[in-house]
């Protein structure tokens, strides 16, 4: 079974790559994406500087997934910047993820990355976790706005996080929206954001920024990514493609995307659980669910979704 694809022109070994966000920060972390099976190298969201993010303990694991509220810990874009030559001598795709605080900056991070060797550029409209601060996918007006800006710097594919969206209108709106600017690919979903766990032995949430709220990552989230790839299959043009993200940790759910439409996937919790071996492991269960049904490449079965 072959399991190559193309995003926005660029050639993937395979259908699977880490998503921004776990273990995607330093370089050691990025080198070890670089050896593994994913696809590509996606780096964290990173900002004009260094953040050091919100207070610990930001990140817990649960029962089905995990929920953080990191707060945007990166090494400032110009580091990611200066590592592209090392991160592309590494021999896969490489996708910076942008995060800026404004549009000015992330007309700054977009410009510079449009003059480096970085093969995608990923703009995060869709950060749950900064306190005071909106989801800028969840305000459209802005998103038109930034996208204007963003998609005449330069000749460079970009695509966009998106949140998740839990109304056939906002679906609508959305793709309304990207059909209007050259964007190239969409990432659905980024965590679901401000949920909140509480441990009733201790009584208190179990992360401490903004009072326990954060994002829910993992199985919880799953329909839901599969919902927003599907939606936005169905509504979007052949020229826009997805990646899909959202508890993708086995085979059988990187299938269901495939279904749903989704042109790649991406590995978040499932990889901060299990650590790099996660990509060969969900790659080999593909194929193998994939070859069961006769299925022998992508295009077999993507956007397939059979009506009942
Ligand atoms: O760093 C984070 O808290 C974070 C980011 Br930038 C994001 O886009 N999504 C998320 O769940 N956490």
């Amino acid at each position: 079974v072959d399991l190559s694809t193309n995003i926005a022109g660029v050639n993937l070994s395979s259908y699977l790559m880490n998503a921004s966000g776990p273990k995607c920060t330093t370089w050691e972390e990025l080198e070890v994406i670089g050896q593994s099976a994913s696809s590509a190298i996606v780096t964290k969201s990173c900002t004009m500087a260094f953040r050091e993010g919100n207070p610990e303990p930001r990140y817990s694991d649960l029962p089905l997934g995990s929920i953080q509220s990191m707060g945007l810990p990166n090494l400032g874009y110009k580091a990611y910047l200066e590592m592209v030559p090392q991160l592309k001598a590494l021999g896969k795709a490489v996708v910076v993820s942008i995060s800026g605080f404004s549009i000015e900056d992330n007309i700054e991070m977009v410009s510079a990355f449009q003059n480096s060797d970085v093969d995608l550029i990923e703009v995060n409209f869709s950060c749950p976790n900064i306190p005071g601060k909106a989801q800028v996918a969840y305000d459209f007006e802005q998103v038109e706005t930034a996208l204007a800006a963003l998609t005449v710097l330069g000749d460079k594919p970009i695509g966009i996080k998106l949140a998740p969206y839990f109304d056939m209108s906002h679906f609508i709106a959305m793709a309304e929206i990207l059909k209007k600017f050259p964007v190239k690919f969409i990432t659905c979903v980024n965590s679901i954001g401000n949920t909140l766990i509480i441990d009733p032995e201790t009584e208190s949430p179990i992360i401490k920024p903004k009072g326990g709220f954060g994002g829910l990552c993992g199985d919880y989230i799953k329909p839901i990514g599969l919902a927003n790839v599907r939606a936005f299959r169905e509504l979007l043009p052949e020229s826009v493609q997805i990646i899909g993200v959202g508890g993708i940790k086995n085979g059988v759910d990187a299938f269901e995307y495939l279904l749903a439409g989704a042109d790649a996937v991406q590995i978040a919790t499932c990889f901060e659980k299990e650590g790099a071996v996660c990509f060969e492991r969900i790659e080999n269960e593909l194929k193998a669910f994939m070859a069961q049904k006769g299925y022998t490449k992508l295009i077999d079965a993507k956007g397939k979704l059979k009506p009942l």
